[in-house]
């Protein structure tokens, strides 16, 4: 099974408050169909979460009660995107349910805890996919926080024990540097916690839950000798598909 999160860069436009991608998803969701290999998806939040989760700062927790409305903003937010996104699997064959983190656990402290994950096996192990996605969940010494969906990706990665950790984003892979901004920036093709320690980290457009190098850290925490983590472009037609067809494509390759 190959565990797929597909980024709030690709499944929106993050610098514009809810702006789904509606072709975009549809192509990818048609390209892991294609490809007829097991997965599970996950996906961010976009531009239906860090907007205002930036505004109001809810990535610090509860800080004042001005906040409150903001919780409750960004958690309808995120679900109307969810919709979005089971109704664009259901159209492209793929039996998806919703699971909104923010409904079903608690963190700590910043980390989620998922004592029960009897539901979510129980869905996977009858062939219905199980669709989790960064939100704001309650949290047990903040108030709430902001989990991100790379931290579901961790928890999956414990429950299934997937073959491969893959990331889609809408660059080719991690840079020396800002591709965005920097001409000079260069693929790097194997990222270990060493190179990562060089890599000069910077986001473009309003993300509270750490950017490329946070998203690195995690894929660095999913894999081990036997389970490949890859950061890909979603962006490019075709290269998904090619990637869970075990072709080359350009990528980067977590390793520890
Ligand atoms: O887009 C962030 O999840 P991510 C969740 O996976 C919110 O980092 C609510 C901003």
């Amino acid at each position: 099974m190959i565990l797929i999160k597909l980024g709030g860069s690709v499944i929106t436009d993050k610098s514009r408050y809810k702006t789904f991608n509606k072709e975009q998803v549809s192509r990818l969701c048609s390209e892991i169909v294609q490809s007829g290999r097991g997965t599970i998806i996950v996906h961010g939040a976009g531009s239906y979460g860090h907007v205002i989760a930036k505004r109001y700062s809810l990535q610090k927790g509860l800080v004042d009660f001005s906040q409150i409305p903001a919780v409750a903003q960004v958690q309808y937010d995120v679900r109307e995107l969810n919709a979005l996104v089971v109704k664009t699997l259901l159209e492209n064959g793929i039996p998806a349910v919703s699971v909104p983190p923010g409904s079903c656990f608690v963190m700590e402290n910043g980390k989620l805890i998922v004592k029960d994950n009897e539901a979510i096996r129980a869905l996977a192990h009858m062939g219905v996919m199980p669709i989790l996605f960064g939100d704001v969940v309650m949290d047990r010494s903040k108030g709430f926080g902001i989990c991100s969906g790379d931290q579901i990706m961790e928890v999956l990665t414990d429950i299934f024990k997937p073959e491969r950790v893959v990331f889609v984003s809408d660059v080719d892979g991690l840079y020396t540097a800002d591709p965005k901004t920097n001409p000079d920036a260069e693929i790097i093709e194997t990222v270990t916690p060493e190179v990562l320690k060089s890599v000069h980290s910077s986001s473009t457009v309003d993300d509270v839950t750490g950017g490329v190098v946070g998203k690195m850290l995690s894929m660095l925490e999913a894999c081990d000798e036997n389970r490949d983590c890859v950061l890909v472009n979603g962006t490019v037609p075709g290269r998904l598909l090619s990637l869970l067809k075990g072709e080359e494509v350009p990528c980067t390759i977590a390793r520890r």
